[in-house]
């Protein structure tokens, strides 16, 4: 393929349809930005095709407007979109076989050794995948580039958190969730997306710092383990938020004082169905409330402006559903929105 050199590229212009992610076609060595799909969602309890998340948002990202009101012109610094990992696409096929029969069996504590292993073949894979994605976030971070993972389920950025807690010091982690997301071991498996924060609060020792926004589905233990954190993960709940917006408090400050609990290098973790699920309706795990568009806006505009640093983020669980291979989901359009939002406001922090 030809790639058409950065300088004659018209920002204006509809993009080709064979062009990279957001219709830009910088070189791995021009993008600032390197998108790093990961097409796996074995893990996924409810309803699957996160998989598909990846080629989905590449496809719907060639519509979305390079200007932004805010974030200008960040396509400017280069994006690019690495190829897949092909050795993914097979363990994601292989742990989602034996994934079904335990999700389909309500999880392995019954003691019944076929069960039993079948969870450990696919904690095994799922190790495998968290090392293919450490390697490349590492590779990413060599080059003095910024790592946008784009998953798959919510078990795939734990390589590229943990790569970036080992590069970075005085390190946190942004977590948008409708779930906490602390649960141990979700149904056996120890890498599960319900499992995502659990593993980063008790194997990085690096996160200073957790900060979940959305919050709005836990179980009790979850709760419990956030409460006894001594402030070690900060949950502003879904409720604490709708209760301000619905009592007109200035919600501009209510994020100022929030984000102000990050260390100063950040790590945002997007788990799509942080939104309200009309944003999302396919998602593998919708739970009602959540934030508005405007709102995340919100959120994002003010880390920008915080003094903070992004120096990684992923956006995970976005699930196109059964949209025709040529046609774009609402799902993917509203990711690759919010992929180029996130990504914009990552550069404006990496400026500073
Ligand atoms: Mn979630």
């Amino acid at each position: 393929m030809i790639f058409a050199p950065m300088e004659h590229f018209d920002p204006n212009a509809a993009a080709l349809p064979d062009s990279g992610i957001f219709g830009l076609n910088a070189s791995l060595e021009e993008a600032a930005v390197h998108v790093l799909p990961v097409p796996f969602d074995a893990t996924a309890s409810y309803r699957k095709g996160a998989w598909k998340g990846p080629d989905a948002i590449l496809r719907a990202s060639r519509q979305v407007d390079l200007f932004d009101a805010f974030t200008g012109r960040p396509y400017e610094q280069g994006m690019t979109m690495l190829e897949p990992d092909v050795r993914i696409a097979t363990l994601n096929r292989n742990a989602s076989v034996l994934a079904d029969q335990v999700i389909a069996a309500g999880g392995a504590h019954h003691g019944d050794p076929e069960l039993e292993e079948a969870v450990a073949q696919v904690n095994e894979i799922s190790e495998e995948i968290n090392t293919r994605v450490y390697e490349a976030t590492k590779q990413i971070l060599a080059a003095k580039k910024l790592p946008a993972l784009v998953g798959g389920d919510h078990s795939t950025p734990f390589g590229a958190i943990r790569a970036c807690s080992e590069a970075f010091s005085d390190f946190g982690v942004l977590h948008f969730d409708a779930h906490a997301d602390l649960r141990v071991a979700y149904e056996g498996f120890e890498w599960s997306h319900a499992s995502i924060m659990d593993n980063v609060e008790r194997k990085l020792r690096g996160v200073t710092r957790l900060v979940q926004v959305g919050i709005r589905d836990f179980c009790e233990e979850e709760s419990e383990r956030i409460s006894n954190s001594r402030g070690r993960i900060v949950t502003v709940y879904d409720r604490e938020w709708s209760r301000a917006r619905l009592a007109g408090s200035g919600l501009v400050d209510f994020v100022r004082l929030k984000l102000a609990e990050l260390p100063h290098n950040v790590y945002v973790s997007f788990d799509i169905d942080g939104l309200d699920p009309a944003l999302c309706p396919n998602t593998g795990t919708p739970v009602p409330g959540g934030l508005r568009w405007d709102e995340v806006n919100l959120w994002l505009e003010e880390l920008a402006r915080s003094g903070k640093r992004v120096v990684g983020l992923d956006l995970n669980e976005v699930n196109p559903g059964s949209a025709a291979d040529d046609e774009d989901s609402w799902d993917a359009m509203v990711g690759a929105r919010l992929l180029y939002k996130l990504i914009g406001v990552a550069l404006m922090t990496r400026r500073s």
